[in-house]
């Protein structure tokens, strides 16, 4: 197994036209969540992929399953629960990063957010060469939090961690705050973070080498400062040091040139320019290009421009998910935008 992601997943509501939620009249089914969107890409691109989740025992959690695994994506260590319904949001066709972009969940109490360390498992989580999370499961409930801590805690053998920050406002409101995000990052190995989402969630102005600095932690740090591309710090693994310089990290990451202990961007790779149709899901598909490209032992460089031709696709289209662009195609691509 290449890639187990572990996280909530909803049934999506997208709207017929755009306006406020308020205006809208009528909704498109589709189906969202983060970690989800990064298996379904990650299948679509021809690695193997798990989505570890509960969902209800109706027909919203039917759907999900039978949508999530006809990407070709393992959902056999999906639980369906019977007393806990699944989640659902509606949302409204402005830019995520705009003011006039409206979301609604109706996930509190849902069957995901009685995740837990007990009650998930954890040989069934950790069986892949990448384990991918996102700070959404932190804010879901306290269970789902213990869970995060778990999975992100030091442990011989585990595998890489690749953790999405995710940070979504609405979801932390009247819990413990968002701060809980940064412990989680500095137990991965592979950290995702927008510049806007430092800063919101945790404060950290003064751009990429600052955020670097409050979070020097992870040996991959990838930046991502949206229509200006993406920036990635990294700093040998404790596997890389032990195996010298010329060959992989017994992490299974190889060694990149600019992987050194230096505070200084180790790779930059400008985003692609295209006509934005809807930004959400665009960060999970980053996020699939980049671990794609990892797991098949691609330098730092082309890692990050695997994730913007991934994300690329994924901007283009309404919904969360769309097909990656084969990986032939992507690796012509990603070859010519090299300087
Ligand atoms: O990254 C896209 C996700 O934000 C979307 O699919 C919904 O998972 C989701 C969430 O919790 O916001």
């Amino acid at each position: 197994m290449d890639v187990v992601a572990l996280g909530e997943s909803m049934v999506t509501f997208l709207p017929a036209r755009p306006g406020r939620l308020a205006d809208v009249p009528a909704f498109h089914r589709s189906i969202g969540g983060a970690e989800s969107n990064v298996a379904c890409t990650l299948a679509a691109a021809g690695h193997t992929t798990r989505w570890v989740s509960r969902v209800g025992a109706d027909g919203f959690g039917d759907h999900l399953v039978e949508a999530v695994g006809a990407y070709g994506v393992d959902v056999s260590h999906v639980r369906r629960d019977p007393s806990r319904p699944t989640g659902v949001y509606f949302r409204t066709a402005g830019d995520r990063a705009g003011d006039t972009h409206e979301v609604a969940y109706y996930r509190a109490g849902s069957a995901a957010s009685a995740m837990s360390p007990a009650g998930v498992d954890l040989d069934a989580v950790r069986a892949g060469r990448v384990l991918h999370l996102s700070g959404i499961t932190a804010a879901l409930s306290p269970d789902c939090l213990a869970l995060m801590r778990e999975l992100t805690a030091p442990r011989p053998g585990r595998p890489l961690i690749s953790f999405d920050v995710n940070h979504r406002p609405g979801l932390w409101r009247g819990r413990y705050g968002p701060e809980v995000l940064l412990d989680l990052a500095r137990g991965a190995d592979i950290v995702f973070v927008g510049e806007d989402e430092a800063e919101e969630a945790w404060g950290v102005t003064g751009g990429p080498a600052a955020i670097r600095e409050a979070l020097p932690e992870p040996p991959v740090l990838i930046l991502k400062k949206g229509a200006a591309g993406a920036v990635a710090f990294c700093r040998p693994s404790a596997g890389d040091r032990a195996a010298g310089a010329a060959r992989a990290g017994a992490d299974g990451t190889p060694r990149s040139p600019g992987c050194d202990n230096t505070p200084r961007p180790a790779a930059t790779a400008p985003a692609l320019k295209v006509d934005v149709v809807a930004t959400t899901g665009a960060g999970d598909a980053f996020a699939a290009g980049f671990l794609s490209a990892t797991l098949r032992g691609l330098p730092l460089t082309a890692r990050l421009r695997h994730g913007h031709l991934m994300a690329a696709a994924t901007l283009t289209t309404p919904g969360d998910l769309t097909s990656p662009p084969p990986r032939p195609l992507a690796d012509r691509l990603a070859a010519l935008d090299a300087p």
